[in-house]
């Protein structure tokens, strides 16, 4: 069995980071282990929220661990919350690889042009230089934007997002898979070593904490073997259903439970 570790917040309520990570990961039959690098009271589209940094225990943490000798398959790094938190990033990395390890870093700061509450360019000039270190990385048009400091556009082509590729090939020797891109009335991924878009159903809403599903069944799936296309295709897939399977008045993630059962079918 692989073992991931996946380093992202625990938003207590919301649906989304760890408390999706870690049900799916599991259920595609993954030994998951955390880095819960911030707690918070819900995540931060809600009307407020509570922050408790993690940053200062993560040291104490590894010191165990390193005592125990504990090795990990995979890294996930979704939402990390402070530009701090990538020297520790790089530590896990450094520290506690298996042999044939892969990083999969979603750098989970914006959406929609903006940036989330809570991040400044201090914390995407971080995540860029972390970026070096991975083999996939899984930013979506917004923050592949801010990543290459190129001005973001709502009504964008396959043109703009091939360059949003070839400037993000800069940054990483990893694989390139842009997600969200979204015209023509299609939704889909842009996958760079191949220079294509993944294209899928456009459903007419949109929800939160959909991109923490998808890198997690990605995930997922490259453990299982699955090439980048097949992962991309399983974790749009079964988005696509969890959103579908959510009921109209719930706002503020998908419901992915309604489907977890059977993730291993
Ligand atoms: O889904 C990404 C995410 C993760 N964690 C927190 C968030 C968000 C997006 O807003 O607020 C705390």
């Amino acid at each position: 069995m692989k073992r991931i570790l996946t380093m992202q917040d625990l938003s207590c309520v919301g649906q989304c980071s760890l408390t999706v990570a870690l049900p799916i990961l599991s259920a595609y039959g993954v030994e998951t282990c955390v880095l819960p690098t911030a707690v918070l009271s819900n995540h931060t589209m809600f009307k407020g929220w509570s922050y408790l940094d993690l940053t200062p225990q993560i040291p104490e943490i590894f010191g165990y661990w390193k005592k125990n000798e504990f090795k990990f398959d995979a890294f996930l790094l979704g939402y990390l919350g402070k530009a701090e938190l990538m020297d520790l990033a790089e530590d896990a990395f450094d520290g506690f690889s298996a042999k044939g390890s892969e990083i999969i870093i979603d750098p989970v700061f914006g959406d929609n042009g903006k940036l989330y509450g809570g991040f400044d360019l201090n914390y995407v000039a971080a995540m860029r230089r972390l970026l070096r270190r991975a083999d996939y990385i899984l930013p979506n048009v917004t923050e592949a934007c801010f990543l290459t400091e190129t001005k973001y556009i709502e009504e964008y082509d396959e043109n703009f997002v091939k360059e949003l590729g070839n400037k993000l090939k800069k940054l990483t020797h990893g694989k390139i898979i842009i997600t969200g891109v979204e015209f023509g009335g299609k939704i889909g991924e842009y996958i760079a070593d191949e220079e294509k878009i993944l294209w899928h159903e456009l459903l007419p809403v949109k929800k939160h904490g959909t991109g923490d599903i998808f890198a997690s069944v990605f995930t997922a799936k490259l453990l299982a073997k699955e090439s980048v296309t097949q992962a991309c295709e399983s974790a749009a897939a079964f988005v696509r259903e969890c959103i579908k399977k959510t009921d109209d008045n719930h706002f503020y993630g998908v419901q992915f439970e309604k489907i977890l059962n059977g993730a291993n079918k």
